[in-house]
């Protein structure tokens, strides 16, 4: 892994903080005072219960105060919040759904990544590394019906499990695109399998997990958005069967609905995909 020393937790921390705040999410904030009152009282209830079962000492909680502190000073909030929070808010948000089942957004979305037709290869260096993925499918709504046009948004790490943007040294869109379907919702997109993907250890979070004995890592992931119009946009993630951390991702964002069938390609060179995507109607 020869930038993993330059791809420093201050820097993609930092860069994922920066980015959340220019994302229009922070303006979106409209929680009354009786929901406030009742989900700070249960967060704050819910720490002192730890500390009074586990009879925590002052050493543990400065030790807890300084962690908190560096956590917001290498600008890992996002990835905190994203790796052990997200997927329960994603669980309620999409419970209701018919469809396909979704996944967390992560800390690495842009949006707005440059557009183009299906049949298309997504933005990559000309000696990218790693074994070309041809990855096509269908969007069509529960009703079985094929949504023409549909938008796929694709972002994902390269071979060394690094994203554009979020580490050094490597070109603004390479491994993120916007595709448009064609009028019967079939997309058609060439990229690059991505790999195992680890999150900083030199930050704060690399910190946890290397006090706590847990480890870094999540399966190789793609990242999807998938809109059309009159229908809920689906935010996924797709995953390669038998990767070692399947199934103990340190973001808990596998789902059996979200394993990819991965075939060697009928062009010769590297592997494909066939994955249909349903969206409900909004
Ligand atoms: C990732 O690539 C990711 O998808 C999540 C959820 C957290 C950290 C890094
Ligand atoms: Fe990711």
């Amino acid at each position: 892994m020869s930038i993993e020393s330059t791809a420093s937790a201050a820097a993609s921390g930092s860069a994922a903080t920066d980015r959340f705040r220019q994302s229009g999410k922070t303006s979106t904030v409209h929680a009354s005072q009786e929901r406030v009152n009742l989900l700070a009282s249960k967060l704050v209830n819910a720490v002192n219960d730890i500390v009074l079962e586990e009879r925590v000492t002052y050493d543990e909680y400065n030790a807890f105060k300084a962690w908190l502190i560096k956590v917001g000073e290498d600008g890992e909030w996002p990835l905190f919040l994203d790796v052990w929070v997200e997927h329960s808010v994603e669980d309620v948000a999409t419970s209701h759904r018919h469809g396909n089942k979704g996944s967390i957004e992560g800390p690495y979305y842009i949006p707005e990544a440059p557009e183009q037709k299906s049949p298309a290869k997504i933005s990559m260096r000309p000696d990218e590394k790693g074994t070309p993925l041809l990855f096509q499918g269908q969007v069509r709504s529960t009703d079985g019906s094929p949504l023409p046009n549909a938008k796929i948004e694709l972002w994902h790490a390269d071979e060394e499990g690094y994203y554009s943007q979020f580490a050094p040294g490597i070109p603004e869109w390479n491994l993120r695109g916007s595709f448009i379907a064609d009028a019967q919702g079939n997309f058609h997109i060439d990229t690059m399998q991505p790999a195992p993907y680890q999150i900083p250890t030199d930050g704060a979070c690399g910190q946890l997990i290397a006090a706590a004995g847990w480890h870094a890592w999540r399966p190789a992931h793609l990242h999807l958005k998938v809109s059309a119009p009159g229908h809920e946009l689906l935010t996924a993630q797709l995953y390669f069967p038998g990767d070692p951390h399947n199934e103990d991702d340190i973001a808990t964002a596998v789902k059996p609905e979200l394993m990819l069938d991965i075939k060697p390609a009928e062009s010769g060179t590297g592997v494909q995909t066939t994955y249909d995507f349903v969206l409900d109607p909004a």
